[in-house]
């Protein structure tokens, strides 16, 4: 049976482990923001299908399964494309990771050309794009996820002329002069202006995009209008006023999308109020005897900022000796896959410093940071997050952060301070936390002091307002929205529809 939604995500939605030789599709256990936002996604949907790669050697390959049904509440398939290690290296490994990564993250100097393979590179995207018309009913929404899979909407087009296709970018997307460093812009620039709607976290990033769309192609800016009312028009530093909703390349009207994820309030809260949860949470709090925790959570990468941030916090403990003994920092550092050679130093640098700092501040009753490595459970992170006194997530660049977001249903709007980068897509939703520059070592010292010494009253105002934003525009509204969009693109629907021109 063809699927209504067909998704195009590069990775499985489960981790598969063999338990007694039977197969089993357990919940993923490395941190990864997009699985399940796509999962919550696919609990409003009757026929989906996922589309993501399965590395298999040449025995494997022979008996291949290419579909699982996952049994996770919401039923959908998932079709698995068979690649080798070698094409799994140089696609996801090599040139996502070493060359599309530090561009989409604003940090050129880590660009490499030499060893992305560009040709592997269509090879699987096209691999991508003939299995989602092969899964797609005639009116299915075709929503691809993620710059890995880029060229993904130009395949398809080229296959079903009539297709409805979206694409939603999880990370930024960079300023035009960034952006244009890449060799293949153009072809990345022209299967994007292949897609009926190209979705991005908030307005800089669209605006980068068109702005890219603009310097390449000749466009025709249809559509512009103010952003919505969630988010932040001006005065910090990835605020946009107005942005362009609709731009024409061709014959192919482009709807440009741009609204934040969210996160999945309803799941946080019923693990947070299981009884469990709630005697875990007696356990830590005994632990911590009325020591003030600060939690970082994320995974190990550069553009997450976790060194500047163990920085910072060696810096408090050195000027504040009256915290010694008194503050915790626990911090996840995790690896999203194994075999990154990209995050190696970035891992050996963060293990390094916070052993120092531990060194440098311990004392036989006192260790100044736990760091973990390794997955922290679920619901201990649902826990660490309800006892923080702080959240201290300050990436140098992250397309959203969900971290802040989750901290921020965790919390029940009862208190606790949300220190945020200024770069990242979530601060222009939510000012009232405080917002820092992590590329400053004066703004990122003031930002921790005022978390620590900031009062209660304060501190229950703020994340109110923030709760009240968290639990308004949640993924589910996310979803909606993107459907009622989805829908409007509906050929019959739009040639009623009156086109404002600019
Ligand atoms: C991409 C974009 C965008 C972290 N440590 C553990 C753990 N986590 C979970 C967190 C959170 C997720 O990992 C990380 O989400 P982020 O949003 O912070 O970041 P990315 O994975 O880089 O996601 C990002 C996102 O897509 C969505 O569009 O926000 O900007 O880069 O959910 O809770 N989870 C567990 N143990 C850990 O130790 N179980």
């Amino acid at each position: 049976m063809k699927s209504n939604l067909v998704i195009l995500y590069h990775r499985e939605p489960y981790d598969e482990v063999v338990e007694n030789g039977q197969t089993r599709y357990l919940p993923k256990k490395s941190p990864n923001g997009i699985v399940p936002t796509l999962k919550n996604f696919f609990a409003s949907v009757k026929q989906g299908t996922w589309i993501a790669w399965k590395q298999v050697n040449s025995k494997q390959k022979a008996d291949f399964q290419e579909r699982v049904t996952v049994e996770d509440g919401a039923g959908y398939n998932v079709r698995r494309i068979p690649l080798s290690a070698d094409q799994v290296k140089h696609f996801y490994h090599i040139t996502s990771k070493e060359a599309f990564w530090p561009i989409l993250h604003s940090f050129p100097y880590h660009f490499t050309y030499e060893s992305s393979d560009w040709q592997n590179f269509h090879t699987i995207n096209r691999l991508f794009a003939e299995a989602a018309c092969e899964e797609a009913a005639d009116d299915a929404l075709i929503w691809i996820h993620d710059y890995n899979l880029w060229l993904a909407p130009y395949y398809i087009r080229q296959k079903k002329p009539n297709a409805r296709i979206a694409f939603f970018h999880h990370t930024p997307f960079p300023s035009v002069d960034i952006f244009n460093i890449l060799p293949w812009r153009e072809e990345i620039a022209d299967s994007l202006l292949c897609c009926d709607i190209v979705g991005f976290h908030i307005p800089r990033y669209s605006e980068n995009f068109v702005n890219v769309a603009r310097s390449l192609r000749e466009v025709e800016i249809v559509k512009r209008e103010p952003v919505p009312p969630q988010i932040t028009p001006v005065g910090t530093a990835l605020a946009e006023p107005d942005f362009t909703t609709q731009l024409r390349y061709k014959n192919q009207l482009v709807n440009i999308d741009a609204l934040p994820v969210g996160t999945n309030p309803q799941g946080i809260l019923s693990v947070l109020h299981k009884p469990e949860t709630q005697k875990r949470l007696v356990e830590i709090q005994q632990a911590m005897n009325g020591r003030k925790l600060i939690f970082a959570a994320g995974r190990v990468d550069y553009v997450k900022g976790t060194r500047e941030m163990l920085e910072a916090y060696g810096r408090l403990l050195e000027r504040r000796p009256d915290l010694r003994g008194k503050v915790n920092l626990m911090a996840t550092s995790v690896s999203a896959a194994a075999g990154m050679r990209v995050y190696k130093t970035t891992q050996h640098q963060i293990e390094q410093l916070a052993g120092k700092i531990n060194g440098q501040f311990a004392q036989f009753d006192w260790v100044p940071i736990m760091l973990f490595t390794q997955p922290v459970p679920y619901e201990d992170l649902i826990c660490y997050y309800h006892t923080a006194d702080v959240c201290w997530t300050t990436p140098l660049r992250d397309g959203l952060n969900l971290v802040a977001k989750e901290y921020i249903v965790a919390k029940e709007g009862q208190g606790g301070a949300l220190v945020l980068s200024e770069f990242v897509g979530a601060a222009v939703e939510l000012p009232e936390a405080i917002l820092t520059n992590p590329y400053s070592i004066d703004r990122m010292d003031e930002a921790i002091d005022q978390a620590l010494a900031m009062p209660e009253k304060e501190q229950k105002e703020r994340m109110a307002k923030m709760y009240e934003t968290v639990t308004k525009y949640d993924v589910n509204y996310w979803a909606d929205h993107l459907l009622e969009l989805f829908e409007s693109t509906n050929p019959e629907k739009t040639s009623q529809q009156e086109v404002v021109s600019v």
